[in-house]
C-alpha cells in the first residue's frame, strides 16, 4: 500500500526537520491520527516545478504564494494543497481520533496567528535565509518574498528592530490568550479544555515553526503566557515525527 506523500520545505541540514508553519498544521493532524506518510522535500528553487509536475494548479488570487506546501498526494493519487482542505480530507479518510473541525474557530485561530506572525516577518524571513535554507536556494526565496511583500529581504529587515517587532506581537499573543481562555469547558490545556480540536493545532504550529527556525524566538513566544506552554506540552507527542 502506498502511503500519503507530504510535500514540505527542506532545510540546509536534515537534522532539525520540518520548519514550515503551514506544514506543521498538517503534520500535527497526521501524527495525531497516526496516519503514515512520507515527506517529499522541495525547496524554493524546486517547489514550482515539483508541484506543477504533479498537477497542482497555481494560486493566482494575488494573495499568498503561487505554489505552496503543505500539498499532499493521497493513496488514490489525488492531490490536495492548502492546510485547511487537507485537514478536512484527513478527517474524511480517518474520522478517529477526530480533529473536531469547526470552520469559525479555525478562522479565529488563523487570524490570531496572523496577528502574531505578521510583525515577526521582518526578522523571521531574513533569519530563514541566513540560517535555515540552503544558500543555493536563497535567490529563489528572496525573489518570491519580493513578489509577495514588494521588497528585498534587506529592506524587510530594515523595517523594524527586533525589540519593536516583539512588542508589536503583544496584541496577537493577548488575542491568543483570550482564545485559550474564553471557550474552556474545564481546566484542560486546549481551547475547549480537555477536548482537542484542529484549531489547537493552528496555534501549536506557530510555536513549532518558531522552535524549528530559532529556539530564542520559540522561548520568547512560549514565555508570553503559561497557557501557551501548557498547550504546547499537551501536543508534544505530535511534533516528534518531523521527517
Ligand atoms: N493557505 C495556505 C498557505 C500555505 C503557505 O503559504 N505555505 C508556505 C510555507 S509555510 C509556502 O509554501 N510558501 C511558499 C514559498 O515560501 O515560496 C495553507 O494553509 O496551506
Amino acid at each position: 500500500m502506498t502511503t500519503i506523500k507530504l510535500y514540505d520545505l527542506a532545510r540546509v541540514t536534515k537534522s532539525g526537520g520540518s520548519w514550515s508553519y503551514n506544514v506543521w498544521k498538517t503534520r500535527l493532524a497526521l501524527n495525531y491520527k497516526g496516519i503514515s506518510y512520507t515527506t517529499i522535500w522541495v525547496d524554493h528553487s524546486t517547489i514550482k516545478s515539483t508541484l506543477e509536475a504533479i498537477g497542482v494548479t497555481p494560486n493566482t488570487s494575488g494573495k499568498g504564494f503561487e505554489y505552496t506546501v503543505p500539498t499532499v498526494k493521497l493513496q488514490d493519487d489525488s492531490i490536495i494543497t492548502e492546510s485547511a482542505k487537507i485537514a478536512s480530507k484527513l478527517e474524511d479518510i480517518q474520522p478517529s481520533p477526530s480533529l473536531r473541525l469547526d470552520t469559525n474557530l479555525q478562522a479565529e485561530a488563523d487570524s490570531v496567528v496572523r496577528m502574531v506572525y505578521a510583525p515577526l516577518l521582518p526578522i523571521y524571513m531574513p533569519h530563514v535565509a541566513r540560517e535555515v535554507i540552503d544558500k543555493s536556494t536563497v535567490p529563489a526565496f528572496a525573489k518570491s518574498r519580493h513578489a509577495r511583500f514588494g521588497m528585498s529581504l534587506e529592506e524587510m529587515e530594515g523595517l523594524i528592530g527586533e525589540e519593536q517587532a516583539w512588542e508589536a506581537t503583544k496584541p496577537g499573543f493577548e488575542a491568543m490568550k483570550k482564545l485559550l481562555r474564553e471557550r474552556k469547558e474545564d481546566e484542560g490545556p486546549f481551547i475547549h479544555g480537555s477536548q482537542l480540536c484542529y484549531a489547537d493545532f493552528v496555534l501549536v504550529a506557530v510555536f513549532e515553526a518558531l522552535r524549528r527556525v530559532g529556539i530564542d524566538m520559540f522561548e520568547k513566544a512560549i514565555g508570553m503566557d503559561p497557557s501557551f506552554e501548557k498547550l504546547y506540552d499537551a501536543c508534544e507527542a505530535w511534533v516528534q515525527n518531523d521527517q
